[in-house]
């Protein structure tokens, strides 16, 4: 496949003023219609020539017309890949008629049918499957759009802009015009059409605009879009509040589908989302489902300024729009949960997800310079670290000289589509700075670590600190530059009170900052807030982890010091576990320090509940295997159970309180105190059942058979998951019984399945892919069950005999003949074949060279394979 690289970007030679769409919608054969207003572009160069290139796959064209002139088979050219023709002059109009199969196209990318629903997706290269256009986001015009359907199964027609029109044809057929009078590119375009419910509210805006709120849902599920509907009126009203930015049309729709790539899509006017992030109610969703719900409402609505009426150039610039909406959106969530706890849940993602993918083969910059297939850098880098970045701009400039950066941008480039530059200029030139050495984090690859190293002068009263950063090289960036990054510092006294509280700048490989009129050795909490995205190579001593634990007036810190400690506990324990043969509780020597301070920070009433469960609970194995080389998945597996067995061993009697205290009867509400008691209680009951002690497993099959709603239940059925007690199955089919009809709910017992620890993993895996509920087909589906066993179950995914690599590897094959998308994406775990031994390494490399091997392997699953295989 090419390669598409970032310097080689140049202007459209023309531009479109206007579209004007015509759908007949049919399940088998659609026609389009498209009317396009042609200009040459003003600043094109005097090379750009007369040849009009339009992009377009997988469509029949049935018609080609110039100003009214059909044109003749030897006037314009088709390939696989799109159209060409010669430009009449230097503006024009161009009739293109095309022929789609929504039904067969299992792709899910243009013009397809979820459930019986017709619906679009477009971002980033989607249109092109739907007609013949420059489907490339510096294109942006004004749409209207036409759309014709049969009545009965199709009563709500929609796209973008506002309802012009609407009324009955023949044949029991009716039509829906549709006006989006903000010129956008064509990943923006959207169109929905079936028998959908629909639930109404409305927002006024801060000048007193009436906006009409509607969330279209499959009939049955309009009691679960009350969640997703407040979140949508507390985004907007936050982004009056916190950006300035009002919404710009009467109308913002929202549509639930089943079958979707994306977690959601931000469509001007028309957001599309994966119904997981819409459906909710307190029986069917957990709390964390309402968490993502909230967040991922926001960031579709936020993309209406950041990334709709300010767009991307061209797709190396997805961060432009995906960064900023993702530190957005974190913000949002802060302001509506906890800022302590929203912060550590961001980084543990960050960790989890976008720091192995930096130290791994598919490492790349920010924003990349290359790509085969822009579906490929949907990315953890792309999104979480270039929040990241925007981030440390706001650290750098200060929430005041941010805000003015922002309305520069917004005001200089509205309506127009431009660069990662262009934002950071923004920023510059309002606050009169110079961010190049910033800038770098856009063009470097790789999580750069940190040492540090303390002095203390007693007589000057003086304490140094020494800290050096270094990038290892990542693929095609051999050298790495110094990085600018705001380092948040605190000093603490002995006695727990803060001395200096300071964010320094290092720019430097290595720098020395000094602290004066310090009247004792002080204790570092280093890296405040996570201020930079970085790993901390230094290993501060154990006693002085436990004074952060007790006594950081940074949460995040008091989290990363448990953290910390946990995982030089456990790393220490995964190297002797292979050398004695597998004793884990050997292997751990005596942890009842570590376990002294996890139970100071269980009773410590002052510390909120939320903050409680998450700094209780071990770093993951997914983490723990990328600090060891080689990563040994069963050693790391039995040290981490030890260890909570241990835990919940020496701490049985207070998480027995914490578990009956935690008790609540009163009706459940998603708000973050309420959900927060219930993920202490859940904590608590994870580590009594992690005892051994089996009246906690019948605890935990009662809490199942008790709950009230799903947050409890699914609590109790993730511990029994990995258990032999007759609960576990019984809970199984209890929740297969209630929910087998619930698309959205099962997805949960499948990943739950595709997660057990238990040794009959695998065969319960393959067994389920024959599940009536089960289809390869369906993203959300393929991800819960294939994916998570890749993703979340190290232990049978790597077992030593290959069998995990070999049924996954069917899978991707099987998968990328019919979502080369989703296939695409579940194939980076096999990718990390240079973390393992030489033997599962081989069996690693093997899978690729077989994925690599399918005939007619898409450009998507290529890429990742190459790459990874490398
Ligand atoms: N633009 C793709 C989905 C999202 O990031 O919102
Ligand atoms: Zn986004």
């Amino acid at each position: 496949p090419q390669v598409i690289r970032r310097e080689d970007y140049t202007a459209p030679a023309f531009l479109i003023d206007k579209v004007e769409l015509v759908f007949d919608l049919d399940r088998d054969v659609t026609n389009v219609k498209s009317r396009l207003f042609i200009i040459a572009n003003p600043v094109r160069g005097t090379g750009a020539g007369n040849e009009v290139s339009f992009d377009g796959e997988d469509m029949k064209l049935v018609s080609i017309a110039i100003d009214d002139r059909k044109l003749g088979v030897d006037e314009y050219s088709v390939d696989k890949t799109g159209l060409t023709f010669t430009a009449p002059g230097e503006t024009f109009v161009v009739d293109i008629e095309t022929q789609v199969s929504p039904v067969t196209n299992t792709r899910l990318e243009g013009l397809y049918v979820s459930q019986s629903a017709f619906c679009t997706q477009c971002e980033a290269e989607g249109f092109r499957r739907i007609t013949y256009f420059p489907d490339r986001p510096d294109v942006m015009a004004t749409f209207t759009v036409t759309i014709n359907a049969d009545k009965a199964t199709c009563p709500v027609l929609l796209s973008n802009g506002n309802l012009a029109k609407s009324g009955d044809l023949d044949g029991n057929r009716h039509f829906a015009v549709w006006e989006d009078p903000f010129p956008k590119p064509s990943y923006l375009f959207a169109l929905v059409a079936g028998d959908l419910a629909c639930v109404e509210d409305s927002f006024k805006t801060v000048s007193g605009r009436d906006v009409a709120l509607r969330i279209f849902v499959e009939h049955g599920n309009e009691d679960r879009c009350d969640y997703a509907m407040d979140s949508l009126k507390r985004s907007m009203k936050w982004d009056e509040e916190v950006y300035g930015l009002e919404y710009d049309l009467d109308l913002f729709n929202i549509v639930a589908v089943s079958d979707f790539n994306m977690g959601a899509m931000e469509n001007k006017s028309l957001n599309i989302f994966n119904a997981k992030y819409i459906l909710a109610k307190p029986d069917t969703a957990t709390d964390m489902d309402y968490e993502l719900i909230e967040s991922i409402v926001a960031h579709e609505y936020f993309h209406n300024w950041s990334g709709n009426r300010v767009t991307c150039r061209d797709w190396f610039q997805l961060s432009l729009k995906e960064g900023l909406t993702v530190f957005r959106d974190q913000e949002f969530s802060a302001d509506q949960r906890s800022r302590p706890v929203q912060r550590i849940k961001d980084v543990a993602q960050l960790r989890a997800r976008q720091f192995p993918e930096d130290g791994g083969p598919l490492a790349h910059p920010v924003r990349p310079d290359s790509y085969m297939e822009i579906n490929n850098f949907y990315t953890a880098t792309v999104y979480e670290k270039g929040a990241e970045l925007i981030r440390m701009m706001h650290t750098l400039l200060g929430a005041d000289g941010y805000r003015k950066g922002i309305d520069l941008y917004f005001d200089r480039h509205d309506g127009q589509a431009v660069t990662c530059d262009d934002f950071a200029k923004a920023m510059e030139d309002a606050n009169d700075v110079d961010l190049t050495q910033l800038k770098r984090w856009y063009s470097q690859a790789g999580t750069p670590s940190l040492s540090w190293k303390g002095d203390y002068d007693a007589d000057a009263k003086q304490f140094r600190l020494t800290v050096s950063q270094k990038t290892a090289p990542t693929p095609g960036q051999p050298d790495k530059f110094a990085l600018h990054m705001p380092i948040a510092i605190g000093l603490l006294g002995k006695d727990g009170k803060e001395l200096v509280s300071r964010t320094v700048q290092l720019t430097e490989n290595e720098q020395e900052f000094v602290f004066d009129n310090i009247n004792e050795t002080p204790v570092v909490s280093f890296n405040r807030g996570f201020s930079a995205p970085v790993n901390i190579a230094t290993q501060q001593p154990h006693d002085e982890l436990v004074f952060l634990m007790g006594n950081d007036s940074d949460a995040f810190n008091r989290w990363e010091s448990a953290q910390k400690y946990a995982t030089a506990l456990m790393l220490a324990a995964i190297e002797e576990f292979e050398k004695n043969d597998g004793d884990a509780d050997g292997a751990l020597g005596d942890v009842t320090d570590f376990i002294t301070a996890m139970r100071a920070t269980l009773q410590n009433d002052d510390l909120d509940k939320a903050f409680r469960a998450d700094a209780l609970v071990l770093p993951g194995e997914e983490f723990l295997s990328e600090q060891r080389k080689p990563a040994n998945p069963e050693a790391i597996h039995q040290v981490r159970n030890a260890l909570r067995k241990q835990i919940g061993t020496m701490l049985k009697a207070e998480f027995a309180d914490t578990y009956h205290q935690n008790v609540s009867n009163a009706a459940f509400t998603p708000d973050a105190q309420s959900a927060g008691q219930r993920a202490l209680r859940a904590t608590a009951l994870g580590y009594l059942v992690a005892s051994g002690d089996a009246q906690f497993a019948d605890l935990a099959a009662a809490q199942y058979r008790n709950a009230n709603n799903m947050t409890d239940r699914m609590a109790a059925l993730a511990v029994l998951n990995h258990l032999d007690h007759p609960g576990r199955a019984e809970a199984l089919a209890d929740f297969e019984e209630r929910f087998g009809k619930d698309t959205v709910v099962m997805d949960k017992w499948f990943g739950l399945q595709a997660m057990s620890s238990r040794d009959d993993t695998l065969a319960r895996v393959k067994d389920l892919m024959s599940h009536p509920s089960f289809t390869m087909r369906n993203p959300n589906k393929v991800r819960s069950l294939i994916g998570a066993f890749a993703m979340a179950n190290p232990r049978h995914f790597h077992a030593a005999d290959g069998s995990g690599y070999e049924f996954y590897t069917d899978r991707l094959i099987e998968l990328d003949d019919i979502n080369p998308q989703v296939a695409a994406r579940l194939c980076a775990p096999l990718g990390k074949w240079a973390k393992y031994d030489d033997d599962r390494a081989a069996k690693m490399k093997a899978a690729l060279d077989r994925v690599l091997a399918k005939p007619e392997i898409s450009r998507d699953l290529y890429e990742i394979a190459s790459k990874s295989r490398a």
